[in-house]
């Protein structure tokens, strides 16, 4: 486990190449919050210990500990906690929108890219759970012909201006060629994930 910067109101349990940590970092970021970051080894298990697991039962990062000492757990809880009251988090059906989005990428976009990316680029042994991966291709294709018929008609995917929405479906969706996903064929996709990337505040996955 590593620890850096000082002085924060926010810290930051994450790991080095996590896409859902990634998220919440982006956004720390865009509201211009200080936090301290934790950033664990995963093969280490220190996201399993009696400790952590008090702070997420599921044992998995991110998790956020806010100024008040509270833990929040899932990424996207923690980007609907801090976007709240900000233009990111709209009110009214517009919130619905937004909502429908984030559900969207935990299930039917995260388990997918996530695993497709780490068994073809970061897995080091020879993983059982490789077999799957057609299946999740297959998933992750479905997923990028969805976005590109959605989007070839709008610029971001719940409202006409950049929400948590995009920012949750954003990480994976970015670093599919690592799960030897092709965004080739999906101009509509790879102009959305531009326009991401030219928001204010962006950082990318691994400071220089
Ligand atoms: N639904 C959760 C998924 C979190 C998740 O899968 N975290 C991964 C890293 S990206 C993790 O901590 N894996 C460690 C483990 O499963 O032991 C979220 O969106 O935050």
């Amino acid at each position: 486990m590593q620890q850096t910067e000082s002085s924060a109101m926010y810290t930051l349990h994450d790991s080095r190449l996590s896409g859902n940590a990634w998220k919440v970092r982006i956004l720390l970021s865009q509201l211009r919050l200080k936090y301290r970051r934790i950033t664990h080894v995963l093969a280490d298990n220190t996201t399993r210990t009696p400790e952590f697991l008090v702070m997420n039962p599921a044992g998995k990062v991110p998790v956020l500990i806010l100024p008040s000492g509270e833990a929040i757990p899932e990424s996207n809880a923690i980007l609907w906690h801090l976007a709240q009251g900000t233009p990111l988090v709209p009110g009214g059906l517009d919130q619905v929108r937004v909502v429908q989005w984030m559900f969207f990428e935990q299930s039917e976009v995260l388990k997918a890219f996530s695993a497709a990316r780490f068994f073809t680029s970061i897995a080091t042994k020879e993983e059982e759970k490789k077999v799957e991966l057609a299946a999740w291709r297959t998933q992750a294709s479905y997923v990028l012909k969805t976005l590109e018929l959605h989007l070839a008609s709008r610029e971001f995917v719940a409202l006409a201006r950049y929400t948590i929405a995009d920012l949750a479906l954003y990480p994976y969706i970015s670093m599919a060629e690592q799960g030897a996903i092709d965004l080739g064929p999906f101009p509509h996709v790879r102009s959305w994930l531009a326009r991401i990337e030219a928001q204010p505040g962006w950082v990318p996955l691994l400071e220089q």
